[in-house]
């Protein structure tokens, strides 16, 4: 096995793939740091394996990937065969897909329409478009976990390690009210007291909660 993993600490999907090269214990991954507020992505190197110059991006020999989603069930199906984290029943696994599709299509647009004009342009607040969105993408989370302690089933799985990833950062730009959102809250603490959140996600979270403040001060 010879994987590499280009990233940056402070960025969510990026932490969503730590995650499970954690919760799988892989070992000897390679970590190549891509720093996008130094435009290390759009260097020449970095765009001849992803032209979409985007981290997370893992190569294992000759092949490369990019998308978090896209990497994370290929972990899990090349590394993770039997993992309860990704099923292979076929109602399951949909499922579990089907919030993956959620982070990718509500949950992390959310995040990068608030956070890339930050980041990558001159804002210092976020707008109230961009609030509404992050409320919205609450309001479907809060209601995925009605009954359930987890997003896809009765057990932990990818779709919370991905989601759990954005929704934690997401809390960064728009705190996430207890009492709004006691569903919510109650699946983050559970996330985080497994051993892949404390050393896959919380170092990076705490990093991009440190350049935010940076941004946001200029
Ligand atoms: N859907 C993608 C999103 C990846 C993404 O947009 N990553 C951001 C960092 S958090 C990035 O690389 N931005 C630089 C760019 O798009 O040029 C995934 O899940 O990997």
């Amino acid at each position: 096995m010879a994987l590499t993993l280009y990233k940056m600490d402070a960025s969510p999907p990026v932490r969503a793939v730590y995650m499970v090269i954690e919760a799988l214990k892989l070992p000897n991954v390679e970590y190549v740091e891509t720093d996008l507020l130094a435009d290390d992505h759009l260097k020449d190197d970095f765009l001849k394996i992803n032209p979409q110059h985007t981290i997370p991006h893992l190569t294992d020999g000759n092949f490369q990937l990019s998308d978090s989603h896209a990497i994370i069930t290929y972990l899990m199906n090349k590394y993770g065969k039997n993992s309860d984290l990704y099923p292979s029943d076929p109602q399951q696994r949909a499922m579990i897909d089907q919030k993956l599709h959620f982070d990718s299509g509500i949950l992390y647009p959310a995040l990068r329409e608030n956070d890339e004009p930050i980041f990558f342009g001159t804002a210092t607040s976020l707008k109230p478009e961009g609030v509404a969105k992050i409320r919205s993408a609450y309001d479907f989370t809060e209601k995925f976990l009605t009954g359930s302690q987890w997003l896809a089933g009765n057990k932990l799985t990818v779709a919370d390690i991905s989601c759990v990833a954005t929704v934690s950062t997401l809390n960064e730009l728009l705190h996430i009210d207890e009492a709004m959102y006691p569903n919510i809250c109650a699946w983050i603490n559970r996330c985080a007291e497994h051993e892949f959140y404390k050393n896959g996600n919380q170092p990076g979270l705490m990093e991009f909660r440190r350049l935010l403040k940076i941004y946001l001060a200029r």
